[in-house]
């Protein structure tokens, strides 16, 4: 596995490139760009910012291009959101599943700059009747594995018109313009959803009356779902309230009647977290954790616990778990309907006391 040097991100997977946050992004509430996770599908596409339009048509009265100076002279918010992959904490999967191999660095928090994506459907007048809100990406490849993709396909995902409201057109990421590999010149950021909704080196602003069924919406970055007890598929949305346990690192060996700090990050989709909870004995007994960052809408909330560690020497499981205030629990057991992705149940780190 080889390390980013300038950077320190970890590699896991160099052409297209997928890079992972090393641990002490949870030091600080706001990760710093370059250290931010990394989660391409094709190569990064150039863009020269003077040539790039983004388009916006389909079921709009006008339909339109704006250039970069049009989108960055719209008024502008700034919103603070975690993103987390849909595939974070893959490894962590008993049995093998296929995808990238993300630990539980595939998450970060950044302050987002940009123009919120209702002044665009405004201009353009969205006709009655449509639906959704497809965000098609300038990077393009072609997918060998079964299902083969027709040629090549943009990075393309949807949304309904009713999640529009929270959702910017970002050029902006912790003050500073978006980096190349994190969606230059401009980006969707769509807050309390999984990754995936985020689409990077945004093109085109499609809208539609009917469900959009591309390629990342239905083969990828979908989970099964109960349809009157017929499985079906739909594509993954909100994120999941989940824990991550920071420090210590699974196998650390910890002294004897010692003070030790472990901490993490905890976060809840679109609503807020409750409460983390701490257990030291593999599930049996519970305590709470300290919420160190006041839990606010879309990001996480890093916490810690003071563990007395006991004087026994041995092995002991470590776990954490988080609930949101809508009464959101992380469950104990991996739910099969989920595929290959949001891996959000409890999860044990085990380390030896000597
Ligand atoms: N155009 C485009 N947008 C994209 C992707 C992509 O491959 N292409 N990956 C998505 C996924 S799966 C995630 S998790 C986030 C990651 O954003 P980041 O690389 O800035 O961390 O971008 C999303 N947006
Ligand atoms: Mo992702």
């Amino acid at each position: 596995m080889a390390v980013h040097s300038e950077a320190g991100l970890v590699e896991r997977q160099r052409n297209p490139e997928n890079l992972e946050s090393p641990r002490r992004i949870f030091d600080q509430f706001l990760t710093p760009p370059g250290l931010f996770y990394v989660r391409n599908h094709f190569s990064i596409p150039e863009i020269d910012p003077r040539e790039w339009r983004l388009s916006i048509e389909g079921e709009v009265r006008r339909p339109s291009e704006f250039d970069i100076a049009t989108v960055r002279s719209l008024p502008a918010r700034s919103l603070t959101a975690t993103l987390e992959c849909a595939g974070n904490s893959r490894m962590f999967l008993p049995e093998h599943a296929k995808g990238v191999q993300w630990e539980l660095g595939a998450v970060g928090t950044a302050e987002w700059t940009g123009a919120p994506l209702p002044e665009l459907l405004e201009r353009a007048g969205i006709e009655p009747g449509a639906s959704e809100v497809v965000l098609e990406g300038f990077d393009r490849g072609r997918i060998d594995a079964e299902p083969k993709t027709p040629g090549d396909i943009p990075f393309a995902r949807s949304l309904p018109l009713s999640k529009a409201p929270e959702v910017l057109l970002a050029w902006a990421m912790n003050g500073e313009d978006l980096p190349p590999r994190h969606g230059f010149p401009v980006r969707a950021i769509v807050p309390g959803w999984y990754g995936m909704a985020s689409v990077k080196w945004l093109r085109r602003i499609l809208i539609t009356s009917r469900p959009f069924r591309g390629y990342f919406q239905t083969f990828e970055y979908s989970r099964w779902d109960e349809l009157a007890g017929i499985p079906s598929l739909v594509p993954l949305t909100e994120g999941a309230v989940k824990a991550e346990i920071a420090f210590p690192t699974a196998g650390e060996t910890i002294p004897r009647n010692s003070r030790y700090r472990i901490h993490g990050a905890a976060w809840a989709g679109e609503s807020l977290i409750d409460a983390v909870e701490i257990s030291a004995d593999a599930g049996d007994t519970w305590r709470a954790a300290d919420l160190l960052d006041p839990p606010q809408r879309y990001c996480w909330t890093r916490w810690e616990y003071q563990w007395r560690v006991p004087s026994p020497s041995g092995p002991t499981t470590l776990m954490a778990r988080a609930r949101d205030v809508d009464g959101h629990a992380q469950p104990w057991t991996r739910d099969k309907l989920e595929r290959n992705y949001s891996v959000h149940h409890v999860l044990p780190v085990e380390v030896t006391i000597a």
